[in-house]
Parts: structure tokens; C-alpha cells; sequence
């Protein structure tokens, strides 16, 4: 069994962070998602429109998600990867080359953006 790794904040989700999820299952047989805490977030200078749990719920209804974990920190991803045998680490490309630490535990693959959408986008495309 190939197990994908891969983090993110997952607020508001539109369909670049679906596609993301898509391909990054399409690598392996179990997709597992560190979803950011509410207080990674603040270290992220990130604010989340929805609370941790809720954006765990939306996550795990996704058909290509198989497990949700905690970010807590930028510091736990060796972990991770050795606590969950991950073979595939992945991530967008706006983190190219950021995670290549992790490249001598298993593959990490950037994989390109969904271009024109983002959490930030939709709250300001909803403020006009
Ligand atoms: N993404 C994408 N296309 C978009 C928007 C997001 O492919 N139009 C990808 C990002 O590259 C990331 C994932 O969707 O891989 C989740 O995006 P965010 O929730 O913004 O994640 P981020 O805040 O970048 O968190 O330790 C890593 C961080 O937690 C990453």
C-alpha cells in the first residue's frame, strides 16, 4: 500500500484544493491530510473562516481523503512520515522546493497550483 502525505490550512474549500487532493490520491492507495490547527494558523498568520473540526468534518467527506491529522507545528513532518510509513509526500508547487528535507525518507512531489482560486480570493471576491 503506497500512503500520500500532504498539509494545508483547507479553509473554505473550492476546487484547487480538490484537484490537489485528486492528484495526490491518484499517487498512491491512502491519502492522509495534516490539517493546520487553529493555532498553527495563527503561527501560519493564517485566520480560518471555519474552526478546526469543522474543517476536519468537510475534509473527511472527501472521497479522496482517508485520514485527517493535526498540524501543530512546522517542526512534525519526519515524524509523520515515519510514524504513517508514508512513501509520497506532496504538496502545490507555491511550496516548490521548501519540503526537500524530506526527500531522504520518501518521494515529495510539488504538484502546479490551480490557478485563479484561493481562500483569500473568495473572501475579497465576496467583499465587492
Ligand atoms: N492549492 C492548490 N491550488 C490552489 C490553492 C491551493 O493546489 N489554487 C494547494 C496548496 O498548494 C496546498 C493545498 O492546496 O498544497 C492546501 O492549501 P492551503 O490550505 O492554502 O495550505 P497552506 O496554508 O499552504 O498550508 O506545512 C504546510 C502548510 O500547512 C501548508
Amino acid at each position: 500500500m503506497r500512503t500520500v502525505l500532504t498539509y494545508g490550512t483547507y479553509d473554505l474549500i473550492h476546487y484547487g484544493h480538490i484537484n490537489l487532493l485528486k492528484r495526490a490520491k491518484g499517487l498512491g492507495d491512502f491519502l492522509i491530510v495534516a490539517l493546520s490547527s487553529d493555532e498553527f494558523n495563527l503561527l501560519k498568520h493564517k485566520e480560518a473562516y471555519h474552526k478546526f473540526e469543522e474543517r476536519k468534518l468537510i475534509l473527511e467527506s472527501i472521497r479522496y481523503v482517508d485520514l485527517v491529522i493535526p498540524e501543530e507545528n512546522w517542526d512534525q513532518k519526519i515524524e509523520d512520515v515515519k510514524k504513517f510509513k508514508v512513501d509520497v509526500f506532496v504538496m502545490g508547487d507555491d511550496w516548490e522546493g521548501k519540503f526537500d528535507f524530506l526527500k531522504d525518507f520518501c518521494e515529495v512531489i510539488y504538484l502546479p497550483r490551480t490557478p485563479d482560486i484561493s481562500t483569500s480570493k473568495i473572501k475579497t471576491d465576496l467583499k465587492k
